[in-house]
């Protein structure tokens, strides 16, 4: 039976363009290894890996009895001053997978909700060791961090941000963005111009003095901006001149930690080690919405103070540490382990950023940047239509080519699974390719 019209007009969709959408509706209705099944019976790649969420495939089947088992034991419990057994086992496997020193995990439902409770955390702590005045907070353009106010206010996407303007945060300030087609276009991987522009952060100290600042947030790789990845030295860089002012440098890996760059988390890809790692989607493959915030010991060391039976920390959601969550991702991080899954995403990556690259001839396409699973094609804007080819190209790879091809705006987006096949990534990028030759 396919989806009433009732029921699609009852439906608002998010970051959707709902009027558009409503027109052609494509609607999913099941899953199972790296395909969608669409309501009217077609099997169709899925070249985003879900929405970055889904890097071991749809329904895996150890996830899947996992939830089952789970559901059926204990649906839900209460997680203030109780908890379950599922959700303290993931809090260990998810520092088992850490660089040393980061021992404690908090749970949140979204990537949203881990950048705001970062932030509150990094407030926290400050006021905890009697610096209070820090109470400045760094993002940077073109960042993202979730929609809720604290993220959207540390986070650089202006779509998402100026209709909110005036109830942003206050004390605010943002890092210049790393890309630069001057410098780095059709880069591949790392841009070796740039690492300059975490000098801005020194501006910024200067301008408020650093010891008002609380903390710095970015991506390691910018994702939702279209695949951004550091500049060489640059990280390191953020990460010296945080350290010489006593900041805390936060690493928001919702997109980047379990394997989509080669490793459990973008820090240790990198080698720079934050104060604070957010992470969400790849947490649980997506099956459960699940987020987490992972400290450094020191940093839950200092709320460990006052009364024993006070409270440390007034924060926290009705489903932090869901049961059934936290049983989805001990089984998600059992299958990355056993299944060698970080090892395959690192020796596709070389493979992924050569095809990728192919499209750099097309006359549509004007950058391509890639790091790890993580692989960016700008397109020209049409004229007055800022999104439109960006959007078709989405429209016909699901109509004409049975694949999901994300866009954001005229910036096509790709995630493949971590465990694809060299030649999924040549037919992923064969059919945008065709379906790049037909358009106008
Ligand atoms: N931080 C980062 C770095 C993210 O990538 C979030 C926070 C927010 O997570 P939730 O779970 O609240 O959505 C994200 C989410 C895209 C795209 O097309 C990426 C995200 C969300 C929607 C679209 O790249 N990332
Ligand atoms: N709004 C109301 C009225 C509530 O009672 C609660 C939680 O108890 C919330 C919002 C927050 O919901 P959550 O904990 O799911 O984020």
């Amino acid at each position: 039976m396919s989806t009433s019209a009732k029921a699609i007009d009852s439906y608002w969709m998010p970051f959707t363009a709902n009027r558009d959408f409503k027109e052609s509706p494509r609607i999913i209705v099941g899953a199972s290894g790296h395909y969608y099944h669409t309501e009217d019976g077609r099997k169709i790649y899925d070249a985003f890996s879900g929405l970055w969420t889904s890097g071991l495939g749809h329904c895996h089947p150890g996830i899947v009895e996992a939830v089952q088992k789970q559901v059926a034991t204990l649906d839900y419990s209460l997680g203030f001053q109780a908890g379950t057994d599922k959700v303290f086992e993931l809090a260990e496997k998810i520092t088992a997978l850490a660089p040393e020193g980061y021992s404690k995990v908090f749970f949140t439902n979204s990537g949203s909700e881990s950048a705001d409770t970062s932030l509150k955390i990094a407030l926290g702590y400050h006021r905890a060791r009697g610096e209070g005045h820090r109470t400045r907070l760094i993002g940077r353009e073109k960042g993202y961090h979730g929609v809720n106010f604290g993220g959207m206010s540390v986070g650089g996407m202006t779509p998402n941000r100026k209709v909110f303007g005036s109830s942003l945060l206050p004390c605010v300030d943002h890092l210049p963005h790393t890309w630069d087609l001057e410098h780095n276009s059709f880069q591949r991987g790392q841009p070796e111009w740039g690492a300059h522009l975490a000098d801005d952060l020194e501006r910024l100290a200067a301008l408020h003095d650093g010891e008002n600042i609380a903390a710095v947030i970015v991506e390691p790789v910018a994702g939702s901006a279209g695949i951004l990845p550091p500049p060489v030295g640059y990280l390191e860089r953020l990460r010296e001149i945080c350290d010489k002012y006593g900041i805390l440098l936060i690493f928001d890996e919702v997109i980047t930690a379990f394997g989509r760059i080669g490793e459990g988390f973008g820090a240790q890809r990198f080698g720079v080690m934050p104060d604070i790692i957010n992470m969400a989607k790849g947490l649980t493959n997506g099956v459960i919405p699940m987020g987490a915030v992972m400290v450094r010991d020191e940093i839950y060391d200092a709320f460990m103070q006052g009364p024993n039976e006070a409270i440390e920390l007034f924060h926290g959601y009705t489903y932090s540490g869901h049961p059934v969550a936290a049983a989805a991702g001990i089984a998600a991080l059992d299958a990355y382990v056993e299944e060698g899954t970080f090892e395959q995403s690192r020796a596709l990556e070389g493979h992924f950023e050569e095809v990728l690259h192919s499209l750099a001839d097309h006359h549509l396409v004007t950058d391509v940047r890639n790091y790890g699973l993580m692989g960016g094609v700008d397109l020209q804007a049409r004229p007055g239509a800022i999104g439109a080819r960006g959007l078709e190209v989405h429209k016909r790879c699901f109509w004409e080519e049975d694949i999901i091809v994300r866009n954001g705006g005229d910036i096509l987006q790709f995630s493949p699974f971590l465990n694809s096949k060299p030649e999924d990534i040549d037919m992923t990028v064969e059919k945008v390719r065709r379906v790049l030759d037909t358009l106008d």
